[in-house]
C-alpha cells in the first residue's frame, strides 16, 4: 500500500459549498443520488478526483449532460472527471450494499437498523466524494425508506419536512446549516425509543436534547441525558462555548467500531456508552458514559466548528477533546467539594488517566508503531486512532494549560476560535493561538521548543539531581532530559539526535518530617514550583531551605515523561505518608510496590526466596486506616501496579514471573492486613437499594470490592462466603460484578461455575451485561486457549459484533498474560486476527497490535510470537489496515 506523507499535503483544487443527497434506503441495496456544486480554486484544467469504495456507479452527469465511460476515469477507488468551467454541477447516482458491509464503515446494518460511520474515510463507501476533511459543505439530505421498517429517519441538522410516499414508503428532509467535512455526515434509520429534554442555553435559546435507543432500552438512557445536560452547561461555564444547534441527538448502536462518533448534531454511540441502570451497569461504566458523552459533545466545538485540515492533524481535535473530557470528569468528581477534598477527588481522575497512559501509550511509544502525536506518514489512517494521538495528545494540551495557567489557556482557546472558527486547520495553528498568550506572559520567549512535542515520538526521561548545601541553606535541583530513538528512528543510521523538549516539571519539597517547605521562586514563596525545562540540562537553586529536603517530583504528572531519581525506600515511605500532592503521593506508593514486585520477579526468575518487605504492609496499613483519605482514593493507592505496567519494566519481558509476583504480593498483603480488610469491607457496605453512581458511594463500593479481592487472594476463611453472599445478594451491578469477579478469579471450580451459570441465566437478554460475562472469563487466571475456544462456540458469541469480540478475544489476547503467552496462545491470536480481518479490518488491526513488543521477550516467547506474526503476513488477502501493523512489527 502507498505511504501517505504529511509533507505531501496539497489543498483541494475545488470548493464544494453545497451538497444535496437523496437516499433510497434499503438494507440490501441503497441508491444514493448526489448533486454537487463545485467551484474551482486556482488554475484551469484541473481534474476533479473523487473517492469511492465498494460502490456501483449508475450514472454521472456534468451540468445536466450524462457522461459516458470515455468522459471520465474510474480506477483504484478514484473517479476522475475533467470539467471545463470554473463552476459546475456534478450529479452522481451510485449503489451500496449495507447488509453486506461487515466493516461497519460507511452505511451498514446493525440489527434491523441502518447506521453510518464516516470518520475517517467511510463516506467514500456511501457515494463518490472528495473524502477529505478540508472540503467543507452545507448538506441537504433526503431520506426515503419503508415506513414500517424504518419509521425514524435521522440526519444532521434540522428536519425541514417529513411525509408519506406511495408504496408504504416515507421520507424526511434534513438540512444542516453548518458547513462540515463529509466525515461528520451521519444518517440513522430504524425504529427507536427516545428520551428527550429541552435545555435553555446561555443566550436564552431552547435546544432539544434527544437520546435514541432500541425499544425496551429507554429506561436506561436517563443517565446519558443527564450527562449531556451537564456537558452543555460545563462547556458554557468553563470555556464559554454554547450549543449552536436547535437539536442535538445521540443514537445508541449495538454494533460500533469505536466508542462513539461526533457527527454534527447526530452523535452515533456504541450502546455501551449510552445505556445504564443500576442493575446492569457498574460504577466505572457510569463514569465512562459521562466521559464519552462529554467527549463527543465537546467535539461540537473542538473538531466540528474548527476541524482538521488533514488526518495528520487528528490530535488537533482528539488530544484537545480528550483533555476537555478529562477536565469535565474531574470537575464532576470535585463538584460541591473544596480545598484538599476537591484536589483529592480530581486526583482520582488524574491517577486513572495517567494509568491509562502508562498501560497503553508508553508501550506504544517504545514499540514499532511509535509515532509523534502528529504522525509523519501512514498507510491506513484508521491505524492512527491511537493512545499516542489521543492520550499523549491530551497530555500535550495539558502541558500548555499548565504552562499558561487556567486563565491563560482560556484566553488561548478564545483566540483559537477567533482565528479559526469555521475552518479546517493544523496543530500548529492551535499552538500559535496559545503562543499569542504565552508571549504576553513571557516577553521575548516563544513556544518553538514546545512545538517539538508534535514532531517527536518516544517517552522522554527526566533525570533529577538534588544538591543541598547545609552551610548556605540552599538546594540546587538539576533536571536533564533524554529521549531514546524509537520505532523507525532506530532504523535510521546513525540515529538522529533528538533536540530537547519544553517540559513543565512541577516540584515540591518536604522536610524530613514530611512537612511542606516554602520554595522561593520568581519572587514568590510556593508549595509547588513549576520548572520549565527547555534545554538538555538546567539547574535551579532555591534559597532558605532549612534542612536537606525530600523532593516530591512531577506533581500532578505535569509532563508525560519518566522520572529518574535515585532514592531510598524510606523517602518514598515518607512521601506515601505525607505528600500533600495526592497524585505524587499515589506515585510514591506505586514506586514502592513496583520495587517490591520487581524483586519478586527476580526471585521467581532466578529461583530465589520471594521475600515481601514488612515495611510495605505497614505503609498499606497506614493508608487504609487514614481517616483523611477518601475511599475512591484509597482504592487507587492500595491497588498494585497492573501486570502490564510491571511487564514493561522487566527486561527481557517475563510474563509468567510478572503474574506470579503480582499474585504473591496480593496474597501477602491480603494476609498481613486481613483483619483490617475485613473491617473495612463491612464498614463500606451501603444500603444497596439507595444506589446512586455518585463519587462518594461509588468510592465505597470500589474499596469494598478491593478488600474482598485481597481477602480472597489471602484465602481468608470468610472470603468465599462473603463473595458468594455479595454476588447473590447484590442490589446493583457494581456489587454483583465485584462478588462474581472475586469468585471467578480466586475460587476455581464449582462455586465459580455455578455463579457464572446463574449470571448468564439472569442476564442473557442484555448484550452489554453478557459482554461483561465473557470478559470476566476471558481475563480469569485459569483461562486457556481451550476455554476461549469453548466460549466462542457459545450461542451468544459472535465475531461480527465488535463489543463481543473485544469482550472475549481482545480481553484474552491483550490482558490475560498468563493465558495468552504460550505457543497456542500466539497461534490462536494469529488465527483470530485473520478471521476478523475478513469481516472488519479496523477491529482486526487493533487486535493485530497485541504483540507489537514481541522483540522484548525472552527467546521461546519471542520466537513463537515472531512465527505467529509471519503467519499473518503470509496470508494472501490482508487488509491495508492489518498489513501496515504487521509489516511495522516485523521491521
Ligand atoms: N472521532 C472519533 C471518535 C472520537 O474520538 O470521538
Ligand atoms: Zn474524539
Amino acid at each position: 500500500a502507498p505511504t501517505i506523507s504529511r509533507h505531501d499535503y496539497r489543498p483541494y483544487p475545488y470548493r464544494l459549498p453545497e451538497v444535496a443527497l437523496q437516499f433510497d434506503l434499503d438494507a440490501a441495496q441503497t441508491r444514493v443520488r448526489s448533486r454537487l456544486v463545485f467551484e474551482r480554486v486556482g488554475d484551469e484544467n484541473q481534474p476533479l478526483v473523487l473517492n469511492g469504495q465498494d460502490l456501483d456507479l449508475e450514472s454521472l452527469a456534468l451540468d445536466g449532460q450524462a457522461l459516458n465511460a470515455s468522459q471520465y476515469q474510474l480506477q483504484d477507488e478514484m473517479l476522475t472527471v475533467f470539467p471545463k468551467t470554473a463552476r459546475f454541477t456534478l450529479e452522481i447516482t451510485s449503489l451500496c450494499r449495507p447488509a453486506q458491509n461487515s466493516s461497519l464503515m460507511g452505511l451498514y446494518v446493525s440489527g434491523d437498523k441502518l447506521f453510518t460511520q464516516c470518520e475517517a474515510e467511510g463516506f467514500r463507501r456511501i457515494t463518490w466524494f472528495p473524502d477529505r476533511p478540508d472540503v467543507m459543505s452545507r448538506y441537504q439530505v433526503t431520506l426515503r425508506a419503508d415506513k414500517e421498517r424504518y419509521p425514524l429517519l435521522l440526519s444532521n441538522g434540522n428536519r425541514l419536512q417529513a411525509g408519506d410516499l406511495p408504496d408504504g414508503r416515507h421520507q424526511a428532509v434534513w438540512e444542516d446549516p453548518h458547513p462540515k467535512p463529509c466525515y461528520l455526515f451521519a444518517l440513522v434509520a430504524g425504529d427507536f425509543a427516545c428520551r428527550e429534554q429541552t435545555l435553555r442555553t446561555r443566550s436564552g435559546r431552547d435546544a432539544l436534547l434527544q437520546i435514541y435507543s432500541d425499544r425496551g432500552s429507554e429506561n436506561k438512557t436517563q443517565w446519558a441525558l443527564d450527562c449531556l445536560v451537564r456537558s452543555v452547561q460545563w462547556d458554557e461555564q468553563r470555556f464559554g462555548l454554547e450549543l449552536d444547534l436547535d437539536r442535538f441527538m445521540v443514537v445508541a448502536a449495538r454494533d460500533f467500531n469505536m466508542g462513539a462518533m461526533e457527527n454534527k448534531g447526530l452523535n452515533v454511540f456504541n450502546s455501551a456508552y449510552v445505556l445504564a441502570d443500576k442493575d446492569s451497569a457498574t460504577d466505572p461504566a457510569y463514569r465512562a458514559i459521562e466521559a464519552v458523552i462529554g467527549h463527543e459533545y465537546f467535539h461540537n466545538w473542538t473538531g466540528n466548528r474548527v476541524t482538521c485540515r488533514d488526518w495528520f492533524q487528528l490530535s488537533l481535535k482528539e488530544g484537545l477533546t480528550v483533555f476537555r473530557d478529562q477536565e469535565f470528569s474531574a470537575d464532576m468528581l470535585a463538584q460541591d467539594l473544596s480545598g484538599a477534598e476537591a484536589a483529592s477527588a480530581r486526583a482520582v481522575k488524574r491517577i486513572d488517566d495517567v494509568s491509562t497512559l502508562r498501560i497503553a501509550q508508553f508501550p506504544e511509544d517504545a514499540g514499532p508503531m511509535a509515532h509523534p502525536i502528529r504522525p509523519e506518514s501512514y498507510q491506513e489512517i484508521g491505524n492512527f486512532y491511537t493512545a499516542t494521538v489521543y492520550e499523549k495528545g491530551a497530555e500535550v494540551i495539558r502541558m500548555q494549560h499548565t504552562i499558561l495557567g487556567e486563565a491563560g489557556f482560556r484566553a488561548g482557546m478564545d483566540e483559537y476560535f477567533r482565528r479559526h472558527d469555521g475552518a479546517a486547520v493544523t496543530c500548529d495553528d492551535f499552538v500559535s493561538a496559545m503562543e499569542s498568550v504565552y508571549v504576553q506572559q513571557n516577553p521575548g520567549k516563544n513556544l518553538d521548543v514546545f512545538r517539538r512535542w508534535y514532531s517527536q515520538a518516544g517517552t522522554p526521561r527526566v533525570k533529577v539531581e538534588l544538591a543541598y548545601d547545609a552551610a548556605r541553606k540552599t538546594c540546587a535541583v538539576t533536571l536533564s532530559q533524554h529521549c531514546e530513538p524509537v520505532g523507525i528512528e532506530k532504523l535510521q543510521s546513525p540515529a538522529l539526535p533528538k533536540p530537547p523538549l519544553h517540559i513543565p516539571f512541577a516540584l515540591g519539597l518536604l522536610d524530613q518530617q514530611g512537612r511542606p517547605l516554602a520554595i522561593e521562586h520568581g519572587g514568590r514563596a510556593l508549595d509547588t514550583v513549576l520548572l520549565e525545562l527547555v534545554d538538555e540540562r538546567q539547574t535551579w537553586e532555591f534559597p532558605n531551605i532549612p534542612e536537606k529536603p525530600v523532593p516530591s517530583l512531577l506533581r500532578d504528572f505535569s509532563a508525560p515523561v519518566i522520572v529518574e531519581f535515585e532514592r531510598q525506600d524510606a523517602e518514598l515511605t515518607l512521601l506515601a505518608q505525607h505528600d500533600p500532592d495526592p497524585y505524587a503521593r499515589w506515585e510514591a506508593v506505586q514506586e514502592l510496590a513496583t520495587r517490591q514486585l520487581l524483586a519478586l520477579v527476580r526471585a521467581f526468575t532466578d529461583g530465589g526466596e520471594p521475600v515481601v518487605h514488612p515495611g510495605l504492609a505497614d505503609t498499606w496499613r497506614g493508608l487504609l486506616r487514614d481517616p483523611g483519605l477518601s475511599a475512591a482514593y484509597k482504592t487507587r493507592i492500595l491497588s498494585q501496579p497492573t501486570e502490564k505496567e510491571l511487564l514493561e519494566k522487566t527486561s527481557p519481558m517475563n510474563p509468567a514471573a510478572v503474574v506470579q509476583a503480582g499474585r504473591h504480593l496480593r496474597g501477602q498483603l491480603g494476609q498481613a492486613l486481613a483483619p483490617l480488610w475485613l473491617e473495612t469491607y463491612h464498614a463500606c457496605a451501603d444500603d444497596a437499594e439507595q444506589y446512586r453512581p455518585d463519587p462518594l458511594s461509588s468510592g465505597r463500593r470500589s474499596l469494598r470490592n478491593l478488600c474482598l479481592h485481597y481477602l480472597m487472594a489471602a484465602a481468608h476463611p470468610e472470603a468465599q462466603a462473603l463473595a458468594a453472599a455479595q454476588y447473590y445478594g447484590a442490589g446493583n451491578m457494581t456489587d454483583r460484578m465485584g462478588g462474581l469477579s472475586a469468585l471467578v478469579h480466586f475460587s476455581a471450580g464449582a462455586p465459580s461455575q455455578e455463579a457464572l451459570n446463574h449470571f448468564y441465566e439472569q442476564w442473557q437478554q442484555d448484550p452489554l451485561v453478557i459482554d461483561k460475562w465473557f470478559a470476566l472469563q476471558a481475563g480469569a487466571p485459569g483461562t486457556t486457549v481451550e476455554t476461549v475456544r469453548a466460549l466462542m462456540l457459545h450461542p451468544a458469541f459472535s465475531l461480527r459484533n465488535p463489543n463481543r469480540a473485544r469482550s472475549l478475544i481482545f480481553q484474552f489476547c491483550m490482558n490475560n498474560l498468563q493465558g495468552v503467552h504460550t505457543p497456542q496462545g500466539y497461534e490462536f491470536w494469529a488465527e483470530q486476527v485473520m478471521a476478523l480481518d475478513e469481516l472488519n479490518p479496523e477491529i482486526a488491526a487493533r487486535l493485530a497490535r497485541a504483540f507489537d513488543n514481541w522483540a522484548r521477550f525472552a527467546a521461546p516467547n519471542r520466537d513463537a510470537m515472531h512465527d505467529a506474526l509471519q503467519r499473518i503476513q503470509r496470508h494472501p488477502a490482508l487488509s491495508r489496515n492489518v498489513a501496515e501493523i504487521i509489516s511495522k512489527a516485523l521491521k
